[in-house]
Order: C-alpha cells, then structure tokens, then sequence
C-alpha cells in the first residue's frame, strides 16, 4: 500500500449496513479491520432498520458521485427493502462486490475488473495450494448469485468440469461422491457429510451457520470430511477472512482503475 500511495493512490471504501443483525456487524466490523490493516480508508454508514428504499437509494446516489473508490451495501437487508434495485443503483465501477448485472455479465464472459469476493477467495485457496482444476470433477451445492453461480463459473474458467446442485437435486451424495472438489454454499449445518466425500478431494466449506448456541458451522460435517479429504477449509477461519482479502483486493483494483481515468 505505501508504493501505491507514492503514486496517489489511496483507495476508499463506503460500507452501508441497514438495521441490526448480528452477523452483519461482525462481517462489516471484520471489514473494517482489514481496511485499517492495510491502509484502506473506509467510512461505514449505519442506518436504521427502518430507513425507506428511498433514504438507501439518496445515499448511494451520493457516494456515486463522490470520489469513494468502493461501494459495498451488507447483504442481507431487511425484507421490506428491494435488494436487486440497490445492486443495480451502485455504479458498477464501484461494485466492489461485482453484484451488478455488469459485472455479472463481464464474468460469464470472462472479461472482468472485480470477481465476487466469496467465489474469488475460493480460487485464490485453491490456487495458493498448488491444487490444479484443470480437468477436474468440480461440484458446487448452491447456486445463489451471490456464490453458487459465479463460483461455477469460475471453476469452469479454470477448466474444471463442473455440476451444481441444488435443493431439487435427485441424488445429492451420489453427485458429490463423484467430486475431486467440493465446493459447499448451501446454508444448511453439516449438510455434507464424511461418506459424500471421496478419499482425497478438496472440500472447501463457504457455509456460515451458527447454531442455537452459539456455535459457528459450516455446511460441512468437518471431522468426519477431514478423514477423506486431502485439503479441507475450517469454519470459521477459512472461508470468510479470504472474502475480507479479496474486498480489499476490489478496492485497490477500483482505485487504481478510478487513478487512470483522472
Ligand atoms: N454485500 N453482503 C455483501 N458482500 C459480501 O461479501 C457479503 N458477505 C456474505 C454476507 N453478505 C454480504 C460477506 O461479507 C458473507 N460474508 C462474510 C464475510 C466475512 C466473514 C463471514 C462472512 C467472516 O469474517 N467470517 C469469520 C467468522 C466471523 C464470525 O465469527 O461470525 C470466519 O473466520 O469465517
């Protein structure tokens, strides 16, 4: 970060959090850290629980126009708000999540600025662990925007040969018997479990449950997949802290993009 601020360069980030859910605030406290960690500014805006459509739209509208690098609105917001209206409000120069229908577009073709932070971080994982996917069964449980699509095609970008599955999905631990890696984005604790894994592939857990008390899982069943699998990621510490790395990353990256076209 020093060499980039000799060049000028000094990349902000706005993140808007509407009401008061727990795991938000940690997820956008844990943000915020890694901004200050590596010399990102941020500036964070709260706002009630009951702020109108209206209200979110004006202050995106605004920090559109600002010099802000990066816009980030935690997901997700209360149910009378319309999610797909805000993604499409923030300028896609400034998705640093890489939500608006832009972005998701540039990924299905393969020319992109900013990857979605939890797909990216599962490929920076995978990739700084020497795994290769080129030719590899790849199975994906989820299929969310926000995950289970772009994470699928970015295994496919890759060259893995990839399957998703769902809750409709006729044969779910016969589909992810079949995967060298697996990637699980479902919600649902413990949902896979020791005998879906195959000996030696790669599980990686996005899933972030926390149960009844208090306890944070995954949508992995950890202990019995770590008998099989030949890398494993841990909930927490796994997923999650790379999604904050790959925000950081966005942000540079908007920055920097924001820096030429002065
Ligand atoms: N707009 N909404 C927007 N962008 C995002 O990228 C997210 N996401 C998901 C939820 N909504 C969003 C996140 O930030 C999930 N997510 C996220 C980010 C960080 C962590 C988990 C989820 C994280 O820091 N996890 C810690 C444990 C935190 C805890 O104790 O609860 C970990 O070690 O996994």
């Amino acid at each position: 970060m020093a060499v980039l601020q000799t060049k000028g360069v000094h990349p902000s980030l706005a993140v808007i959090i509407v009401g008061d859910d727990p795991a938000s605030r940690i997820y956008v406290n844990n943000k915020k850290k890694a901004c200050e960690y590596i010399g990102i500014r941020s500036e964070e805006y709260a706002l009630p629980g009951n702020t109108t459509q209206e209200e979110l739209l004006t202050l995106i509208e605004t920090l559109n126009e600002s010099n802000i690098d990066g816009i980030l609105c935690q997901l997700p917001l209360p149910s009378h708000l319309d999610e797909k209206a805000v993604i499409n409000a923030i300028r896609p120069d400034k998705d640093v999540d890489a939500f608006h229908p832009v972005n998701v577009g540039k990924i299905m073709i393969g020319d992109y600025d900013f990857l979605p932070c939890t797909p990216a971080g599962v490929m920076e994982l995978i990739k700084e662990s020497g795994i290769s996917i080129v030719g590899k069964e790849c199975v994906v449980i989820g299929r969310s925007n926000i995950v289970g699509k772009p994470m699928s095609m970015l295994l496919l970008h890759a060259h893995g040969t990839v399957t998703i599955c769902h809750s409709k999905t006729r044969d779910l631990a016969e589909t992810v018997r079949q995967a060298d890696i697996v990637v699980a984005a479902v919600g649902v604790p413990e949902l896979i479990t020791g005998d879906m894994i195959k000996e030696g592939a790669v599980v990686i857990d996005v899933g972030m449950n926390r149960l009844p008390n208090g306890k944070l899982v995954g949508d992995v069943a950890f202990d019995a997949a770590i008998e099989k699998a030949s890398a494993i990621t841990p909930v927490p510490g796994g997923v999650g802290p790379m999604t904050i790395a790959m925000l950081m990353k966005n942000t540079v990256k908007a920055s920097l993009l924001h820096q030429e076209l002065k």
